[in-house]
């Protein structure tokens, strides 16, 4: 799940979006240009010209004292009601507060930077090595090692495989099921692991959404170049209703880990039908899918989720820019800010009818090979990518599908006639199922997910012209978005996006994905965000790779 991946909805974070807010218009605005203004003249006299800070912005309109000298601040009982009548998504999530506590209690007790980090309100994902009877046996980093020390080791393999280890039978499942290898090139058993997905897949901590993956998106997902029938793992039940009940699925894949290359297998879509759950079904999957990657030689993995498991290499945040805020407003998933009004919001969050970027256009085929080298020569900057060869570049970003209803992926490249390109950018289709009450008005959220893009702007010296240019191709996405009737765009804090994200207007979501390698160690890998989870320019080299 890459996405956990997303957390489908990753709904947005109500008080990191008022950060933002601070910086927009009308009401809000002129608060805040009035502090400032206070602010700067003070500092001006002093001979230093120093702008209030977001968190000083954020700590005055919610009554609170921004000073990290003082005591952590906490917010007054007014100050959390208004806050919760404000922001259903917010009043939603906190109705999974730990048992014995009330949602007000759970703020009360957060400091300033737990608010505006967003950090768990609900203190999930916190488990101890010792708890993870599965995934202690396996080779992956424990989660009480030293980071430092783990930077200190050489990059390698945590265990060394040799084929006669591998077992040449799968290991027993409970009675009444079977192993099947799923046949993706059948279309009801496309379609059976679709309705599999689409009802038991993942769902937002409060169960409001549901990731809903289209037929079209896991043919391109899951049919990548090189892929194999025996890496599309299922369970059936047996008798006569063979009904699929769970998944994981294996494509492969040439990573580039720091200086190293890595052939692995990228895991995704591992799904247990709600009523097989907490049975131990999943450690037998992994072992599986591990297992027939072993027959071929493969003895590293990708893969990325929401929970926390021993142990992520990196960690990023999911961000989001409204582009129908009035319908995300209405079906939890975005909050409405302290002093904004939903008209204000409207408006906030217009973008432009037309892209602006001179030479701008749809990716053909005469462009896999300068999209293959551009792209390329831009991931160089990063230490955890994927090695894309032609075919791939092909696979992923060519979009060969005519019907707009089950189009997959967009991807842009700026064409300034010269024979090679300046820059590419491109996004995917995700939607989300709405559950429940809100789900009868609005029945998906139809997200577009930012995906790779690459500009020969970030190879100048000093970046020079790059911060610009890319908020341009963002930008320029978001109108291709809106105008193809998506009503959100998502990014993580991957890539360069922590360059722009503030000023396009993405808001913090609470969801965070992790990254994994199975029985590959290296040092942290950076996720684009600070100690406090905020998008930090800094923080960038790290993740450069994108998965779905
Ligand atoms: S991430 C998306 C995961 N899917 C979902 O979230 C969909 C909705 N949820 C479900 O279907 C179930 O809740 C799942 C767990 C299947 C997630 N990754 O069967 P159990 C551990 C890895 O009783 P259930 C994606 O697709 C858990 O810590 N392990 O649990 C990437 C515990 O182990 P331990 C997980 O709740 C997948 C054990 O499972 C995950 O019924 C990458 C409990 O099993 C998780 N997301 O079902 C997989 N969630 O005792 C790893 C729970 O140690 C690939 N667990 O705590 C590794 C590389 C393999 C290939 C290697 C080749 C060389």
């Amino acid at each position: 799940m890459a996405a956990s991946h997303p957390t489908p909805g990753s709904a947005m974070k109500a008080v990191a979006e008022s950060e933002s807010e601070s910086e927009g218009e009308e009401t809000t605005e002129q608060t805040a240009e009035a502090e400032e203004t206070a602010e700067s003249s003070t500092s001006a006299a002093g001979g230093k010209k120093k702008k209030k800070s977001k968190k000083a912005k954020v700590a005055s309109a919610l009554g609170l004292d921004a000073d990290s000298s003082k005591p952590a601040a906490r917010m007054s009982d007014k100050n959390i009601e208004t806050l919760l009548n404000n922001n259903p998504a917010l009043k939603g999530e906190l109705a999974s507060a730990p048992p014995g506590k009330s949602a007000k209690d759970v703020l009360k007790n957060m400091s300033l930077d737990e608010l505006l980090t967003g950090m768990s309100l609900t203190g999930k994902n916190q488990k101890d090595m010792a708890s993870f009877k599965f995934w202690q046996t396996q080779p992956v980093p424990r989660l009480d090692e030293s980071q430092a020390e783990r930077a200190k080791l050489p990059d390698g393999a945590i265990k060394e495989v040799t084929p006669d280890q591998v077992p040449q039978t799968p290991a027993p499942l409970p009675e009444g099921y079977e192993w099947v290898e799923l046949d993706l090139t059948d279309d009801e058993e496309l379609k059976e692991v679709h309705n599999l997905l689409n009802l038991h897949y993942v769902e937002d901590d409060n169960a409001a959404f549901r990731f809903s993956y289209s037929k079209s998106f896991l043919d391109w997902a899951l049919k990548a170049p090189g892929w194999r029938k025996s890496w599309h793992v299922g369970v059936r039940a047996k008798g006569k209703s063979r009904v699929l009940v769970a998944s994981i699925f294996g494509i492969p894949t040439r990573l580039r880990v720091r200086d190293k290359p890595v052939d692995v297998v990228e895991i995704n879509y591992l799904c247990v039908h709600k009523k097989l759950r907490a049975k131990r079904l999943t450690p037998v999957l992994i072992k599986e899918i591990t297992r027939r990657c072993n027959l071929e030689g493969i003895y590293q993995a990708i893969y990325t989720g929401g929970s926390i498991l021993p142990t992520p290499v990196s960690t990023c945040r999911y961000f989001h820019r409204p582009l129908q805020w009035m319908k995300l407003y209405e079906v939890g998933f975005s909050p409405l800010p302290p002093k904004m009004t939903p008209s204000m919001m409207v408006k906030r969050n217009r973008v432009p009818e037309k892209t602006k970027t001179p030479g701008w256009r749809e990716m053909e085929e005469k462009d896999i090979d300068n999209v293959s080298s551009l792209l390329s020569k831009y991931l160089k900057r990063f230490d955890l990518i994927q090695d894309f060869t032609r075919e791939e570049v092909e696979h992923w970003f060519l979009n060969r599908i005519q019907d707009q209803a089950d189009r997959v992926v967009w991807t842009y490249v700026v064409d300034d006639g010269s024979g090679s390109l300046s820059d590419m950018a491109s996004f995917y289709d995700l939607e989300s199922t709405i559950l429940g009450e809100a789900g009868q008005k609005h029945p998906k959220i139809k997200a577009a997910y930012s995906y790779y893009y690459a500009s020969t702007t970030a190879l100048e010296e000093g970046e020079k012209g790059f911060k610009d240019r890319l908020k341009g191709l963002m930008e320029d996405c978001l109108v291709e978005a809106k105008n193809a009737g998506f009503d959100v765009f998502n990014a993580l804090t991957l890539l360069d996006n922590p360059l722009i994200l503030d000023d396009l207007k993405f808001g913090a979501g609470d969801g965070f994905l992790h990254y994994y390698l199975y029985n590959w160690r290296t040092g942290p890998i950076k996720g684009g965000v600070d100690k406090h989870n905020v998008p930090d320019v800094n923080a960038r080299g790290g993740v450069g790779m994108v998965m779905l």
